[in-house]
């Protein structure tokens, strides 16, 4: 199953990094990892539902220690395949980078200098954004895909009003969001902006102080408990590498795709579930619980990975999933 979405992903990839991990993925390598642990999981069920199975017969005794040693290897394993998913799963997906902030700071300046085009309209005019503006970029194989928005104000107008409400969406939505302002207006204070905008729960914020060629503040990265600051400057490209950097750091981003493969939402559901399953196997062996409990958790532990290969995988998900190949169903 895996490998028939590599096949997917393959042709849809739109980098060279995503291209070269759906081949390691079409080659097996995900399915491989999965298919050994699995393996594993077979003989320690076996054991366990022999013993529940045919309480009286001599089966070798082991040990519960044993037992969690070999639920602990498990687990080990799985965090090992998670990780290296979710790292496939970023390069497959990218993140959501809102720009937003009050009008006039250079949100669009900083947009066409990070994609390296004209795609956003610059003019000194307080407002000139109204429609969002998509763009997709990389850095080094994270794909990105940036919003600008219009600036955030009272306005009376009605059209620029609407541009607000959906710079507003935009922000509910995002995994990063650039708060830019204006450092060349000494006492522009950045909070009073940032109270009340409902920043989404697991979105990173940056603050941009922009426009450094006039302030003269020299650029960089400042880290503040909850959020980093860049001093940069939109018009000259001063401070953008760090951004860049920052970008791939807050995504988790590793550039080494050693051991990765393309994974799927779908791949880190079932990855997670089955973690979930043998931590519970393991909660119950420590507290001593019944061997039918235990030999359950890892059933639904074995049924989520085989969701991954598809030895589990119900129809109407196999449906869904070739329904998405553009040829030769
Ligand atoms: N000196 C200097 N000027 C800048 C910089 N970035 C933007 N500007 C200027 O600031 C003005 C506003 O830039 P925009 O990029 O349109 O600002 P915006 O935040 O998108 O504005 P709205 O769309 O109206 O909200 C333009 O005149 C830009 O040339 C910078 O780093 N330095
Ligand atoms: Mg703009």
């Amino acid at each position: 199953m895996a490998q028939a979405e590599a096949v997917a992903d393959l042709i849809a990839s739109g980098t060279e990094t995503s291209a070269r991990l759906a081949g390691r993925t079409l080659n097996g390598d995900l399915s491989r990892r999965i298919s050994a642990l699995v393996e594993e999981m077979i003989r320690l069920r076996t054991y366990i539902e022999a013993k529940l199975d045919f309480p009286d017969e001599e089966i070798d005794d082991r040990a519960d220690g044993i037992i969690m040693r070999d639920i602990d290897s498990l687990l080990e394993r799985l965090e090992a395949i998670h990780s290296s998913a979710r790292q496939g799963y970023l390069v497959r997906e990218g993140i959501r980078v809102v720009i937003a902030g009050p009008p006039n700071v250079g949100k669009s300046s900083l947009l066409n200098a990070l994609t390296g085009s004209e795609a956003a309209i610059v003019t000194p005019i307080p407002g000139t954004t109204r429609d969002l503006l998509h763009q997709e970029i990389q850095i080094d194989g994270l794909p990105l895909h940036i919003t600008d928005t219009a600036g955030l104000r009272h306005a009376p107008d009605l059209v620029e009003r609407e541009g607000i409400r959906r710079a507003r969406d935009q922000i509910a939505s995002a995994d990063a969001i650039l708060w830019i302002i204006d450092d060349s207006h000494g006492n522009d204070e950045p909070e009073p902006h940032l109270q009340g905008l409902g920043l989404p729960m697991n979105a990173h914020l940056i603050l941009i102080r922009n426009k450094i060629d006039l302030s003269g503040r020299p650029p960089g990265l400042t880290r503040l408990p909850d959020h980093l600051e860049i001093a940069l400057s939109a018009l000259d490209g001063t401070g953008l590498n760090t951004l860049r950097t920052a970008l791939k750091e807050i995504a988790g981003y590793r550039e080494s795709t050693e051991g990765t493969f393309l994974a799927r939402r779908r791949h880190l559901d079932a990855l997670h579930k089955a973690q979930i399953a043998i931590q519970q196997a393991r909660a119950m062996l420590k507290g001593k619980g019944a061997a039918e409990f235990i030999a359950e958790e890892l059933r639904l532990a074995h049924r989520a990975l085989g969701e991954i290969t598809g030895e589990f995988t119900p129809d109407d998900l196999l449906e869904r999933i070739f329904s998405s190949f553009c040829i030769g169903k």
